[in-house]
């Protein structure tokens, strides 16, 4: 699968906003300033389709991206983002486990962690509860750019290993959007999830 054409569609602030078009998606999900935004530009070969910040928990909608006039990405909202109240946390919750839970065209969650740290408790918890749920996913580690080529093995080596003591074996993809690395390995795999 070649990404020849994208466009952004719209953003909506939960499932019932969602296209009803029927057409397939996937989607982007992990802690706020992971590289979301950033791996859908490096994706689409477009510098700003996806806005990126410095700032996290700018987003607060599902973002949809149409990709070929035949598919969705989705960027998901940020989870993990210390500054929101707690009620607006029990929002952004329930909003998105029912997206996960109902979206019935989406055919893949990927899981974007970022390669330079230990998974939070929020990724093996957000992980494990798709995993519990029979959620197709996936793993990304971004900015691999950041490590040395040791530690990027022990990056990858140290995301396997956890997923196997939850008993969980699926797909990692390493990254960066920066240098495009693992770029074209991602855009394949989307393309067999289709
Ligand atoms: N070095 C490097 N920086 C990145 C990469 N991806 C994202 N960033 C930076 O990380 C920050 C957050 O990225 P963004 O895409 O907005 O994250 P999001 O909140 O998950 O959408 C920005 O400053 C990006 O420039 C990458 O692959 N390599
Ligand atoms: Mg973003």
């Amino acid at each position: 699968m070649e990404i020849k054409q994208a466009n952004f569609v719209k953003s909506a602030p939960s499932l019932e906003h969602c296209p009803t078009d029927g057409l397939p998606e996937v989607c982007f999900a992990g802690r706020s300033n992971v590289g979301k935004s950033s791996l859908i530009n490096a994706l689409t070969n477009r510098k700003k389709l996806a806005k990126t910040s410095n700032t996290p928990g700018k987003t607060r909608e599902l973002n949809y991206y149409l990709i070929n006039d035949t598919f969705y990405i989705v960027d998901l909202p940020g989870y993990g983002f210390a500054k929101v109240s707690k009620a607006e946390k029990k929002i952004w919750g329930e909003h998105m486990q029912a997206y996960l839970l109902k979206r019935e065209t989406l055919n893949m969650v990927f899981v974007i962690i970022d390669a330079r740290h230990e998974p939070s408790a929020l990724d093996k918890d957000f992980v494990f509860w798709l995993a519990e749920h029979g959620i197709a996913f996936s793993c990304v580690l971004s900015k691999m750019d950041k490590l040395s080529k040791n530690q990027q093995q022990s990056s990858v080596a140290r995301l396997k290993r956890i997923l196997r003591g939850m008993n969980i074996e699926v797909p990692i993809t390493a990254i960066s959007s920066e240098t495009r690395d693992g770029i074209p390995e991602l855009t394949t795999l989307i393309g067999e999830f289709l």
